[in-house]
């Protein structure tokens, strides 16, 4: 079973050839930003100043959106990679850890698992931070070994044909009750909010997330793009609840190793191997390492972030502590409309 783990096994790779035959696309990709940055429609910023708009998506200026069209122009995906996609603090962590462990399985003990001593955003890193690295040498997706697992918070109407195609890679795509997202991410991102700019309140967040703008929102569109997209491609495309996981964490890790092509054996479920990858990590066990709690992860050149920020309660209804009566109606009330005739539902 081949391995990822970026940061052992690629770091010493030299790329220079690469390097050069690819700076006309680089300074292409460049352009394409520059060029497209200052026509777009600015919104209220959470943890930037300010989101623009683009394609119907909001997009930090300087990290998502840019981000975005590296994607976009440069990756070349496998059809053995896997791709966990989410709407952002809709349980990537937790998931990030479940895939890196269910796929690795034979190839680590669980006394000294990686996962132990490394933060799960190390050992499963978000694509686009990797491509936009200046340093390729470092980071060198290409000769990165199968399965690739890499993450993005793209929405899926805007991936490349090249990722969508029925052939390229697969997706594993987690989504979670817009309330708690909206409260998880109201939380987090203050933390992250520069000291000069002023703490948004909740009110503030609440309804800029109703109308869409926040972070690769609007929220019902990013859930829609891959619901859709699942229904279409059920093969392609494995579409998982937060919610569900909590409640039957047994039963879907059982569906991801299905899905992912590492199916659990009758002797690994009568061993408890599926309890152990569970137990591993769970929030209980991830957010008390001591890696999780000081260590920090670099997204990018400029998004540094403190492991601890990614383990706050891990609970689903934690919404019920900040929401008032009035938010809940209202946001359960665009959530029903949205998603009404999609068949998909989220539990109250
Ligand atoms: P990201 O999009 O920035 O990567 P993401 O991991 O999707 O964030 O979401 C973080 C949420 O997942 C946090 O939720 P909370 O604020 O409501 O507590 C975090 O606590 C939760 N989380 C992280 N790890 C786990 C885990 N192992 N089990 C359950 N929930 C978890």
């Amino acid at each position: 079973m081949a391995a990822f783990q970026p940061s052992l096994e690629c770091d010493n790779i030299s790329n220079i050839h690469s390097e050069q035959t690819d700076s006309d696309l680089i300074q292409k990709t460049d352009e394409r930003y520059r060029e497209t940055l200052p026509n777009l429609p600015k919104g209220k910023g959470w943890m930037t100043e300010h989101l623009v708009q683009y394609k119907g998506f909001w997009l930090t200026p300087n990290a998502a959106l840019k981000n975005l069209m590296w994607v976009q122009d440069h990756f070349k995906p496998r059809p053995t990679d896997i791709l966990l996609a989410s709407f952002p603090k809709s349980g990537t962590t937790w998931l990030k850890a479940l895939i890196f462990a269910t796929v690795n399985r034979t190839r680590y003990g669980f006394a000294d698992h990686p996962l132990l001593t490394t933060g799960p955003h190390d050992c499963f890193p978000f694509l686009d931070a990797y491509l936009q690295e200046k340093d390729r040498s470092r980071f060198d997706l290409d000769r990165f070994p199968s399965p690739r697992l890499l993450s993005i918070h793209i929405p899926y109407i805007l991936l490349p044909n090249s990722m969508t195609d029925h052939q390229s890679c697969r997706f594993v795509y987690i989504c979670r009750d817009p309330k708690d997202v909206l409260v998880s991410k109201w939380l987090f991102l203050n933390k992250l909010r520069p000291k000069d700019l002023p703490p948004i309140s909740l009110e503030e967040a609440f309804e800029l997330f109703c109308q869409g703008i926040s972070h690769y929102g609007p929220f019902w569109d990013h859930v829609l793009g891959y619901w859709e997209a699942s229904l279409e491609t059920p093969e392609k495309i494995l579409f998982l609840k937060y919610e569900d996981l909590k409640k039957e964490p047994l039963v879907v890790v059982k569906r991801l190793g299905d899905f992912l092509g590492y199916p659990f054996s009758l002797e690994e479920e009568s061993k408890g191997v599926v309890e152990e990858i569970v137990k591993l990590c769970s929030f209980e066990n991830l957010s008390t390492l001591e890696v999780n709690k000081v260590s920090e992860q670099k997204f990018s050149k400029d998004t540094i972030i403190d492991n601890r920020h990614f383990f706050r309660k891990g609970k689903v209804g934690d919404w019920k502590s900040y929401l008032t009566t009035e938010m809940v109606e209202r946001l359960d009330e665009i959530t029903y409309e949205k998603l009404l005739g999609s068949g998909l539902v989220f539990g109250s």
